[in-house]
């Protein structure tokens, strides 16, 4: 059975000193390496938002960081500038062995649109490409690690569970935002009520 790992969003600006940083972000880095030599294939997602996105708390005058916005459907949380592209903090981690990646999926790239999940963007309707190439290297058993658990690591392992995925999420190499307080704990059980299986990267697949 051919499985893949998905590193999602393991940046500089999701690690401490960046600018978005999650707690102890950087500390995930060495586990990852050795867990990606397990895999058939590594995925690695990136956050890569053009300056003008619709996710910058900065391009909208008179909101702050962590407001909420309502454009249609969507509830955007709002978020310092992070990620775009050229910049060092959109760089993966300078320890991430990239010789292990087999793709990169950017996303969140359209100014309108943000995307939490490595799957699709967060109309939940345009997809970033991931799902059409694990479905024709028939892979079907995924392992999520990365940053950040309570968001880009969530959505990605919801939109997997729906898209017939069986999932494994690795609890010692993700870390959360915890914005609002108390949500890595909420959404861990929510990605276990799904059907999310948490493993340790110890754990034999
Ligand atoms: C993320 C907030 C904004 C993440 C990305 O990677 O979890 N969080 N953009
Ligand atoms: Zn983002």
């Amino acid at each position: 059975m051919k499985k893949a790992l998905i590193i999602v969003d393991l940046q500089r600006d999701f690690c401490p000193g960046g600018a978005l940083a999650v707690k102890d972000g950087d500390s995930i880095v060495p586990a990852v390496n050795s867990l990606a030599k397990s895999f058939d294939k590594v995925v690695a997602t990136r956050d890569w938002h053009p300056k003008n996105h619709i996710s910058f708390a900065s391009n909208h005058p008179g909101k702050k960081v962590q407001e909420i916005l309502k454009t249609g459907d969507i509830e955007q949380v709002l978020w310092p500038d992070h990620c775009v592209p050229g910049t060092p903090g959109a760089e993966f981690h300078p320890d991430l062995d990239q010789r292990t990646l087999d793709l990169i999926i950017s996303k969140g790239t359209s100014p309108k649109l943000d995307s939490y999940s490595g799957f699709f963007e967060n109309d939940h309707l345009t997809p970033t490409g991931l799902d059409g190439y694990l479905k024709n290297l028939g892979i079907n058993d995924l392992a999520v690690c990365g940053l950040a658990t309570d968001y880009c690591v969530f959505y990605t392992v919801m939109d997997a569970i729906k898209l017939g995925y069986k999932v494994d999420l690795v609890s010692d190499c993700v870390r959360g935002v915890d914005f609002p307080p108390g949500n890595v704990q909420e959404r861990l059980e929510e990605m276990q009520k799904a059907g999310a299986r948490i493993v340790a990267s110890e754990d034999p697949a």
